[in-house]
């Protein structure tokens, strides 16, 4: 199936969309892309949530009218139907070892940022959790979200002065979850250390890769 024929329903501010626009770029493949203007409140229409009731981006529409929701699910879609630049391993080994760096980025770092986030932003009021339900937000979770994010970096820091990249020895989905989670965090006015020297050398290399700009 030609990658033209799919349909990535996205946004272009929304830090989870960035994540799928990423992993597209670095495989080298062109999908349209449909911008859903979550501002204007798209996501809620009733055309979105025949696409996908969880009123979310990103969803992959397949040729054949099935929605990939969710954002693992999406690169893991992606990476068996294009095997082509695999960014979730070949081996046993590495599948195993990028899953689980890339889940580590995404619950210890994206989640905790999200949380921030969406627990603090005034346009964000009644909507602290994206979805279907609505929920008020708990200011006093952007303390926590914002402890957590910097020990996500302290972590971070020492797994990639073990390592070049977060997975191990080549770049994967784990570093485009990683390098989502950085930028993301400016949000919180949250910046690399200037101590961090193995997260900042790797930052630079992410940041400067073409796909970056996805
Ligand atoms: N678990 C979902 C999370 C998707 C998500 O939270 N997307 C945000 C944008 S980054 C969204 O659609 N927000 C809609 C809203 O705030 O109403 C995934 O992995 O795709």
């Amino acid at each position: 199936m030609s990658p033209e024929s799919l349909k990535l329903y996205q946004s272009p501010a929304s830090p989870n969309s960035r994540r799928v626009r990423i992993f597209l770029a670095e495989k080298g493949l062109t999908v349209p892309l449909i911008a859903i203007d979550l501002g204007k409140g798209e996501q809620h229409s009733e055309a979105y949530r025949a696409i996908n009731p969880r009123r979310v981006v990103p969803t992959l529409l397949l040729e054949d009218g099935t929605a990939i929701a969710e954002v693992p699910a999406i690169m893991r879609y992606l990476d068996e139907a294009y095997p082509e630049k695999p960014l979730l391993g070949v081996t046993p080994k590495d599948k195993g070892l990028i899953v689980m760096w890339e889940r580590r980025a995404e619950l210890e770092g994206f989640a905790a940022v999200m949380e921030g986030v969406r627990n603090k932003v005034a346009g964000l009021k009644g909507r602290a959790i994206a979805g279907p339900h609505d929920y008020e937000q708990i200011p006093a979770l952007v303390e926590r979200s914002v402890q957590r994010v910097r020990n996500f970096f302290t972590d971070l820091n020492e797994r990639l002065g073990q390592a070049p990249f977060v997975a191990g020895e080549r770049y994967s989905a784990a570093d485009i979850t990683a390098l989502v989670t950085v930028d993301f965090a400016k949000a919180l006015e949250l910046f690399v250390p200037a101590g961090h020297v193995a997260l900042k050398r790797w930052y630079e290399v992410m940041a400067n890769r073409p796909s970056a700009a996805a």
